[in-house]
C-alpha cells in the first residue's frame, strides 16, 4: 500500500538543480491524504532527504528520483490504523526514459481505471498495474508506447505519461476528469506552450481525433517531451516530428537545464 513520486535533477552550467521538487512533494502528500496515509514528516523535511540523498550519492549528472510512502511493519491486513507510515527516497543515474527521440503508440485495449474505482490523480503504486498490462501488450505488439482510454472511451493518457496533440495550430491535452494523473510536466508544458504564444485547450479527445491530428506528444518526468510519429498503424501528420513539438521539447531542456531564467524558481540546487 503505497504512494510515490517521480522527479528528476538536471545538471546546469555549475550545478545539479531538481526540476519543480516542491510541487512532486506536494502531489505525494494529496496522494498519500487520498489513501489514509499519514506522514509524520513535513514537505519541508523530505526536500531536505532529496537533497541529501543526492549529495551523499555525489550524483552530478541526470538523475532520477522516487520518493515512496508506504504502510510499514504491522500485520497483513488492510486494516492499517495505527501501522507506521514509512517514507523511502530512492536516487539513481538516469538518462532517458525512451531509447528513441520519437515513438510509435497503440490504443491499448485496456481501458485506464477510472475515478470510481483507483482514482488515477492519486500516484499510488496500485495503479500502475493498470499501465503495467497496457505497457505489456503494446511492447509485445511490436510498439514503443500505449494510450489508454478512459471508461467512456475518451483519451487519457500513456502509461506514465500525459499525452497532447496538435490540429490547425492548436494544442489540445486532456481534461483532469478524464482519469489522468495531473501531470507536473503536462503543466509545464501547458505553461511554455502559453508564453510561445500558442493556444492550449484542455478538453475531451475521441480516440479518432489521434488519427487525423498533425502532430502528437507525451509529456512526463520520466518521458520528458516526448514526440509520437505513429498511431495504430497511422503516421502522426507527415510522419516526422512537427514544428511545435520539437519547439516544446526545446524549451523544457531550457528551462529544467537552468538556461531560462524565467523559470529558476522552479528549481532547487542541490550544491
Ligand atoms: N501520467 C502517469 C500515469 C504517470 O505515471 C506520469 C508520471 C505522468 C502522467 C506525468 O506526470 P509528471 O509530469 O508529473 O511526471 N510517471 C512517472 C514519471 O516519473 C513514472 C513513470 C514510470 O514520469
Amino acid at each position: 500500500t503505497a504512494v510515490f513520486e517521480g522527479i528528476r535533477a538536471y545538471p546546469s552550467a555549475d550545478n545539479l538543480n531538481i526540476f519543480r521538487l516542491r510541487e512532486h512533494l506536494d502531489r505525494l502528500f494529496y496522494s498519500a491524504k487520498i489513501y489514509y496515509l499519514n506522514l509524520n514528516y513535513s514537505v519541508e523535511d523530505l526536500i531536505q532527504g532529496t537533497i541529501e540523498v543526492i549529495k551523499s550519492n555525489g550524483f552530478r549528472g541526470r538523475t532520477y528520483i522516487r520518493p515512496i510512502v508506504f504502510v510499514g511493519f504491522g500485520g497483513i491486513g488492510l486494516d492499517y490504523t495505527g501501522f507506521p507510515i514509512d517514507v523511502a527516497i530512492i536516487a539513481v543515474p538516469f538518462e532517458r526514459y525512451f531509447h528513441k527521440s520519437a515513438v510509435r503508440a497503440k490504443v491499448s485495449t485496456w481501458r485506464r481505471i477510472s475515478n470510481e474505482a483507483n482514482p488515477p490523480l492519486a500516484k499510488a503504486s496500485g495503479n500502475y498495474l493498470n499501465s503495467a498490462l497496457a505497457k505489456q501488450e503494446a511492447i509485445r505488439d511490436g510498439y514503443d508506447e500505449a494510450i489508454l482510454l478512459d471508461q467512456r472511451g475518451y483519451v487519457a493518457e500513456g502509461t506514465g505519461e500525459n499525452i497532447f496533440i496538435v490540429k490547425d495550430d492548436v494544442v489540445y491535452t486532456p481534461p483532469i476528469n478524464s482519469s489522468i494523473l495531473i501531470g507536473i510536466t503536462r503543466d509545464t508544458a501547458i505553461k511554455l506552450l502559453t508564453d510561445l504564444n500558442y493556444k492550449v485547450v484542455e478538453r475531451d479527445i475521441e480516440r479518432s481525433e489521434l488519427y487525423i491530428c498533425d502532430e502528437a506528444f507525451f509529456c512526463g518526468t520520466a518521458a520528458e517531451i516526448t514526440p509520437i510519429v505513429e498511431i495504430d498503424q497511422r503516421r502522426v501528420g507527415n510522419g516526422e516530428i512537427g514544428p511545435i513539438t520539437r519547439r516544446i521539447r526545446e524549451a523544457y531542456l531550457d528551462v529544467v537545464e537552468g538556461r531560462n531564467k524565467k523559470y529558476a524558481h522552479w528549481l532547487t540546487s542541490v550544491y
